[in-house]
């Protein structure tokens, strides 16, 4: 399938539509009708619409809260929003079950089966399509902020409709960033395709009148991903996006760790989203989302807080718009209610002491900020010169080739040549460039940063670094030293 970016006619997406909501059979309630659904929309009152809040976020100039949650069964997907909108939650979530993410219905009914014999959840979200519309709506009725999916579906199409139907005025997802983290051999194109009705969707509520967000996931496999890489899916997602019609976006990123480079890249997502967005012809708002650490979290739930007292902290310096809150379990897995609503409280303490601060500006600042911008605009020349200038065809491309490559991805669809490491300050440089579209000037920069870490530690550059990175977080380090540096460090 050759697919292009290109807006879809409304024949277009309607007839696709029509197969869509045939695939199951919450698919056909008559609430799914687009005037109705239009109605639905209109009568959510502009409190509880994501869009509109997240204008209001970014005129603040604060950095609002949301955390992750979902429950198999109905009542108790209520309780839990309840619960988290009275710890503080400014933005609630649904976050959908894996079953539901990967179109298996038949087996997410099961798991609602199985939840009401058991009296606890067995599925690992919220499974929103087999609920259907009316059920989603009472979540949404139900409390007195914005409600968005979030998930990790390749195709989205039938979830996308039930969703916004139900008046959830934001989804989560994006054609890249939705299928490589996620799957394993979905090719790129059909996910692509998949979000661009997703999108065209969103496109059709817009024109009438109605203002829906949508945000790429940004932190990817959340293993060491070198902001530009990052920072350039997001740009490509929020043009795709536009192009159908969507006018309110915030893209992600996720903490890597050093605080100079997350406020860098914060700074770059926010200012190089808008300039390509402009550049291309589109009037987008654009926002943006912190992510506290998505890596490998410490057992112990105090170092585990530290950590995300340190993830709001950034979160609040860099001005980003939104932040998304990990709790203190994290390394055992979904948390309860209670521990969730911890780690809201927990982060919404710390931009609250902070919201009349950002970061100062310093040389060092302005120095990553450059690098930055010279690598996404490196990577986007790249992707627009394979495509001949269509952004669909050319991001295919790359990825096939490896000139956009993300590390640690599990899909096929990704070469998987480039590998991340630290430098000696804890910052995410590209030691392994594999057939990623840079130029040896960028190259040698990270080279040379690697290098100084190399010479703190005497050891030669090697993947084991890498390997030692992935590991630090969680061991209570920034950076994978060797033990010896370690010892070292600590006698001084
Ligand atoms: C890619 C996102 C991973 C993060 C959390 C994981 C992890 C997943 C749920 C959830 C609360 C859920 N997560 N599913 N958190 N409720 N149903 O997303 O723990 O931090």
């Amino acid at each position: 399938m050759q697919v292009v970016n290109k807006k879809w006619s409304l024949e277009k997406f309607l007839a696709m539509r029509k197969e869509v909501l045939a695939t199951w059979p919450t698919g056909q309630d008559p609430r799914l009708d687009l005037d109705y659904a239009v109605q639905t929309l209109k009568q959510v009152p502009e409190h509880k619409n994501f869009a509109l809040k997240l204008m209001k976020a970014k005129k603040e100039s604060r950095t609002y809260v949301q955390p992750r949650a979902g429950v198999a069964l109905l009542s108790e997907h209520i309780e839990l929003m309840r619960h988290l909108e009275a710890s503080g939650a400014d933005f609630l979530p649904s976050t959908i079950d894996s079953y539901t993410r990967q179109n298996r219905y038949a087996e997410a009914e099961e798991g609602i089966l199985v939840s009401r014999k058991e009296g606890r959840s067995m599925l690992n979200g919220f499974p929103a399509v087999n609920h259907g519309v009316q059920s989603c709506k009472e979540v949404l009725d139900a409390v007195n902020v914005p409600l968005q999916a979030r998930h990790g579906t390749p195709d989205a199409r039938l979830l996308s409709e039930i969703i916004h139907a139900a008046g959830w005025t934001s989804n989560e997802g994006g054609g890249i960033s939705y299928n490589l983290p996620y799957a394993k051999n979905i090719s790129l194109a059909d996910s692509i395709y998949y979000w661009q009705y997703c999108d065209r969707l969103v496109g059709y509520y817009e024109e009438h009148s109605i203002h829906i967000n949508r945000e790429p996931f940004g932190p990817l496999t959340g293993t060491l991903v070198p902001p530009s890489i990052a920072i350039t899916i997001g740009i490509i997602e929020a043009l795709l996006a536009a192009e159908q019609g969507v006018k309110n976006i915030t893209v992600g990123y996720g903490q890597c760790g050093n605080v100079i480079q997350d406020v860098a890249s914060i700074h770059m997502l926010q200012e190089l989203t808008e300039d390509y967005l402009k550049r291309y012809g589109y009037d987008v708002f654009v926002t943006t989302v912190f992510h506290q650490w998505m890596g490998g979290f410490p057992q112990d739930e105090a170092k585990a807080s530290g950590l995300i007292a340190m993830a709001s902290t950034v979160a609040a310096l860099s001005g980003a718009t939104k932040m998304i809150t990990k709790t203190p379990y994290e390394s055992i897995g979904v948390p309860t209610k209670e521990i969730n609503g911890f780690g809201v409280r927990e982060s919404k303490m710390v931009v609250s002491l902070l919201k009349d601060q950002k970061m100062m500006i310093s040389q060092e600042l302005q120095i990553e900020k450059a690098q930055i911008r010279n690598e996404v605009n490196c990577l986007m020349d790249n992707v627009f010169k394979l495509g001949d200038g269509d952004l669909a065809v050319g991001t295919i491309k790359a990825f096939e080739l490896g000139v956009i490559d993300v590390p640690f991805a599990p899909s096929k669809q990704n070469l998987n040549k480039v590998l991340p490491a630290r430098d000696n300050d804890g910052c995410v440089r590209i030691l392994e460039f594999g057939n990623l579209g840079m130029t040896q000037d960028i190259k040698d920069f990270h080279r040379a940063k690697l290098n100084e870490r190399a010479k703190a530690e005497g050891r030669p550059i090697t993947f084991q670094m890498t390997v030692d990175d992935i590991y630090a977080i969680s061991r209570g380090e920034m950076i994978g030293r060797p033990e010896q540096t370690r010892k070292k460090h600590h006698a001084n």
